[in-house]
């Protein structure tokens, strides 16, 4: 049986008394809560007439419902499509357009733009997870038995969808397989020693692979239990740590740990890993943590379109400021721009391959066939350099990106939102260092000459894009100008923006 509820649930504990989630609250969903919640739901959606293979899109608060509800679209056989609640008209019209799920499920406070944009869609069903895993799907899930039989999938068919933002302005869906996910969950459980006991602290969001996949599939292969929080809140974590033995993070949340008073060696009295990634993690946080707390945090590397790419060792020496060495079974190398594989420690341009990389874009051949070299390796974007003992330390990205506080923002979408503004003539959206989000957005708008009556403030360009954007990629800045730099072929020289503002 390769369907990956399956590979995960054989390794379920016996007791289905057994802990799985513990919540803020102390409310507990055992193991057996888990497998009876995702039989329902997953009996709920065959019942809607949805086939193998068609797309479930949430767009819902993390409670163990909406976590649930992941494996039960697992079970069912069909897709999962996880979206950010924090997207808005803009983003949602775009997703449910392009990937025309079976069945969106979102939070009843968006029911009227969910009921205009899924009739728009030809989205045939809605239903809702309310903030405190109530509502609709739920409700009418409730009649269904506790014993569906998990369909059939084979390791190629498709398990997930995940939008990456597109340097192009247009997200493309990432098509993950069952057999994708299954092999990088099994790899980080080996690789970073995932022992009985274990009790994760769980404070990333569920719509991203680091929350959804890296640190729910390792508690789960492992059969046993995470501290179940909403989000991610510096205080509330220093009070949960001494509890739990493993925490995985993007650095913003070390950065925060380490602005917590009192936050010390014994908040971690038995904590065994923690892992950090989605961005660099500065290697001043890095040697701030090993003083402040005596833990050597582990950096690795991944992205949505393969899950994790490499890791500092478990035993062994964890390196900060690289992403230490290919996980097993991905292959990694570093090549120059005609593909050639650079030498000890010349910069490159990173690639991967290996069976957790994804099988292409929804819908978009051209643009997986460009992202992918005649011999199958992937093209990440990133770039680095491997150093002699073999650890690679990223340096860099070929592509046009800012990473704030771990989530991925394309300048190009926000700039076609901005130019679009009245009295803009033009503008470029450039990524300038933060000291909580590691990076920020920052818009520079060049103003239309002669433009009547359009006055341009920052105020104003951010209270346009509200409304429109998720919130993160509304610029923190905005700079009005007359004219951007450009070099001798007229491209606009961000890097020269960068140091103006920075
Ligand atoms: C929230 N805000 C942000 C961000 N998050 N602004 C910029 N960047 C952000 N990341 C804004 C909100 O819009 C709001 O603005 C204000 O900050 C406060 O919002 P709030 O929700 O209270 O913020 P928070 O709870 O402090 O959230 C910050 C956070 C969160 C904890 C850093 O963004 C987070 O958990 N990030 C992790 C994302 C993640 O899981 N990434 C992994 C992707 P306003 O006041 O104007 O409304 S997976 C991946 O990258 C690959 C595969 C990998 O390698 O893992
Ligand atoms: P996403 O598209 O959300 O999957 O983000 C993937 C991108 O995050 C990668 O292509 C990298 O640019 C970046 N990333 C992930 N982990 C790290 C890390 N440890 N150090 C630097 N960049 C990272």
């Amino acid at each position: 049986m390769d369907n990956l509820y399956e590979i995960l649930a054989a390794r379920f504990p016996r007791d289905p008394d057994a802990s799985c989630m513990i919540l803020a609250d102390g409310r507990v969903w055992t193991y057996g809560d888990v497998r009876r919640a995702s039989s329902r739901i997953a009996g709920l959606i065959a019942a809607l007439g949805l086939k193998a293979g068609d797309r479930v899109a949430a767009q819902v608060e993390k409670t163990p419902e909406s976590m649930v509800l992941y494996l039960a679209t697992l079970r069912a056989g069909m897709v999962f499509l996880p979206l950010n609640p924090a997207y808005q008209r803009h983003e949602l019209e775009y997703f449910l357009n392009d990937a025309k799920p079976g069945l969106f499920v979102c939070r009843p406070q968006l029911r009227p733009l969910a009921n205009e944009l899924t009739q728009q869609a030809g989205v045939p069903h809605l239903l809702e997870i309310d903030d405190n895993g109530k509502g609709s799907l739920i409700d009418a899930a409730a009649p269904f038995g506790d014993d569906f039989a998990t369909v059939q999938r084979h390791s190629g068919d498709l398990a997930a969808i995940l939008y990456t933002s597109g340097t192009t302005g247009r997200s493309k869906g990432a098509m993950l397989t069952h057999g994708n996910l299954a092999v990088n969950a099994r790899t980080l459980h080996a690789f970073w020693h995932f022992q009985p006991g274990d009790m994760l602290l769980h404070m990333l969001p569920t719509f991203h692979v680091h929350g959804l996949f890296v640190a729910i599939h390792c508690v789960l292969l492992n059969g046993s239990a995470m501290l179940f929080e909403a989000k991610f809140d510096a205080k509330r974590a220093r009070q949960l740590l001494p509890q739990a033995t493993v925490f995985m993070g993007v650095p913003t949340y070390y950065v925060r740990l380490l602005g917590e008073p009192g936050f010390d060696h014994d908040s971690c009295r038995h904590i065994r890993l923690f892992v950090s990634g989605s961005a660099p993690l500065l290697r001043e946080t890095f040697d701030a943590f090993i003083e402040r707390t005596g833990h050597t945090i582990l950096e690795r590397y991944g992205m949505t379109e393969g899950g994790m790419f490499t890791s500092n060792p478990y035993v062994g020496e964890r390196r900060g400021g690289t992403v230490g060495f290919p996980l097993p079974g991905t292959e990694v190398r570093i090549v120059d721009d005609d593909g050639k594989v650079c030498k000890t420690g010349v910069i490159g341009n990173i690639q991967v391959r290996g069976d957790n990389v994804f099988v292409g874009y929804w819908q978009m051949p051209e643009k997986t066939a460009e992202e992918f070299t005649a011999d199958g390796w992937f093209k990440t974007g990133d770039v680095g350099r491997r150093d002699g003992h073999g650890y690679i330390a990223i340096v860099g990205r070929s592509k046009d990106l800012i990473i704030s506080g771990g989530l991925n923002v394309y300048p190009k979408e926000i700039e076609d939102m901005i130019d679009a503004l009245p009295g803009v003539a033009e503008s470029a959206v450039i990524g300038l260092s933060h000291a909580d989000f590691g990076e920020s957005v920052n818009a520079v708008v060049v103003r239309q000459k002669n433009a009547a009556g359009a006055i341009l403030t920052q105020a104003g360009v951010i209270a346009a894009l509200k409304g429109e954007l998720a919130n993160f990629k509304i610029p923190k800045r905005v700079f009005v100008v007359d004219d951007l730099p450009r070099n001798a072929m007229g491209k606009v020289q961000k890097n020269v923006l960068r140091e103006r503002y920075s």
